[in-house]
């Protein structure tokens, strides 16, 4: 069994560098492997499947073609992109899934989440997440005219990049108690997230047995992915393969 795991490409038109690096990442693993998950922030914003981004067509298309040659894809909400549909993900070839997700990787029981429920210490974003995270939220989101959308995705935007500048390294991290109470609760020995950027490999203490927590890089400069295979995880990065200045 061959599983690849990426999450936070932030996928947009403007960045045709990270669609790119994201398809050489495909060619490179077309038909060598049986599962492809993509946890979350896959795209910088999401308005609805009826509102597709010239990206947003390209990408479907060669996952398609990527999920034909033998992987089974998965597409998990982030932040960003929660708003993803099934119809998006069935032309992705893909399966929508959503947090708390468990799957056996690398030949253990895991535990996938997007992870901007760990940063509990950020409460503004907490709110907003209570908000647009709410079923009736999104029926009367998604059946405004696109031109209101897109006004509110560029608000939405800018506020959060507002109140980033006055949130703390530390605000903007994983609470470290709150992971120590979904390992413990979960009692999986391994928890793949994304989302904070800080691609590394934590080992969780916890009373009578340890968790190992792997944190996916985003694809602002480079491409992240964590190969698991047979038992054996890596966490790996490569450089674009051309930079758009
Ligand atoms: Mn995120």
């Amino acid at each position: 069994m061959r599983t690849l795991l990426i999450s936070d490409l932030h996928l947009e038109d403007q960045r045709p560098d990270i669609t790119r690096a994201f398809f050489h990442l495909l060619d490179r693993f077309e038909g060598k492997l049986d599962q492809l998950f993509i946890l979350g922030d896959f795209f910088e914003i999401w308005l609805g499947d009826d509102a597709l981004t010239a990206t947003a067509t390209e990408v479907a298309k060669r996952l398609h073609q990527f999920s034909q040659a033998g992987a089974a894809v998965y597409i998990m909400h982030g932040n960003r992109d929660f708003l993803i549909g099934d119809q998006y993900a069935e032309a992705c070839g893909a399966q929508l899934i959503h947090e708390p997700y468990f799957t056996d990787i690398a030949g253990h029981p895991a535990l996938l989440m997007h992870g901007d429920t760990l940063c509990t210490d950020d409460v503004l974003y907490m709110d907003f997440r209570k908000m647009v995270r709410n079923p009736e939220w999104q029926a009367a989101f998604l059946s405004k005219p696109l031109a209101d959308r897109i006004a509110f995705g560029k608000q939405a935007r800018s506020q959060s990049q507002a109140d980033a500048k006055d949130k703390s390294y530390e605000i903007l991290d994983v609470n470290p108690e709150e992971v120590e109470r979904v390992c413990s609760h979960y009692q999986v020995p391994l928890f793949i997230h994304g989302h904070t950027h800080r691609p590394a490999r934590h080992q969780v203490e916890l009373e009578n047995s340890r968790c190992e927590r792997v944190v996916l890089g985003d694809w602002h400069t480079k491409g992240w992915y964590l190969l698991a295979e047979e038992n054996r995880l890596d966490l790996r990065s490569f450089d674009f393969p051309d930079q758009l200045t």
